[in-house]
């Protein structure tokens, strides 16, 4: 007899940093990589603009409206929850998810505003907890010389500033820390090291955790 805790399932991977940190790119290699081992893999990321809300939440970025920084900050919230019961699905499938993006940048660019960081946790109680939080570590005066910046309201150097030290204030020995700097192959190695035996205990039946373990 098999207690419900052990069941197989899939890991859930998050991946924070700056913006220009390199998230998407390597949330692609990892993707290809752990799909290449064979174990049922998908990419979200978050915010989602597809849905009615996301598409708020883009409007805002792009600086087409504007919004009251609690208001903003409870749909990017809503735009998680709204992914949530598909998350809990797709992982006990046995589908490992990696996402760009989820909580951690909320409560770090919400923060960065000056809000109280007790406040911006509130809303993400009970979402799924990640099993790896992989953070890409970059100064934000080097994410700012990559260029590419697409303009987006966030995509100021000051603010990164900020944002950055709200990561810090979040990061805790339970997150994979990889400097951001090194040769593109090189955090991805690193990234496939410090996921596989995550991916293996899911397998193995550890249980799900939420948010905030
Ligand atoms: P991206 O699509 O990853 O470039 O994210 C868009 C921007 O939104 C980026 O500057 C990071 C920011 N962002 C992502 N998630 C949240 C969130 O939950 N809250 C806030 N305030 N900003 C977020
Ligand atoms: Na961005
Ligand atoms: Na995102």
């Amino acid at each position: 007899l098999r207690a419900s805790s052990s069941e197989s399932r899939g890991a859930l991977i998050v991946l924070e940093g700056l913006d220009r940190s390199g998230k998407t790119s390597q949330s692609s290699r990892l993707l290809s990589y752990l799909e290449g081992l064979g174990h049922s893999t998908e990419l979200w990321r978050f915010p989602d603009r597809n849905t009615s809300v996301g598409q708020m939440i883009s409007a805002y970025l792009s600086n087409k409206s504007h919004l009251d920084d609690r208001t903003i900050h409870l749909l990017f919230s809503a735009n998680r929850w709204e992914k949530r019961s598909l998350m809990e699905t797709q992982l006990k499938n046995g589908t490992t998810l990696i996402i760009d993006r989820y909580s951690y940048s909320g409560v770090a660019f919400s923060s960065a505003k000056g809000l109280d960081i007790e406040w911006c946790k509130a809303p993400e109680v009970g979402l799924l907890a990640p099993d790896i939080v992989l953070y890409l570590d970059i100064p934000p005066e080097k994410a700012a010389e990559r260029g590419g910046y697409g303009g987006e309201r966030y995509e100021q150097l000051e603010f990164q500033r900020k944002v950055a030290k709200c990561y810090q204030a979040q990061c805790d020995s339970s997150w994979k820390v990889i400097d951001a700097c090194q040769p593109i192959e090189d955090i991805e190695k690193q990234l496939q090291d410090a996921v596989l035996d995550h991916v293996i205990a899911c397998e193995r039946g550890r249980p799900l955790s939420y948010l905030w373990p």
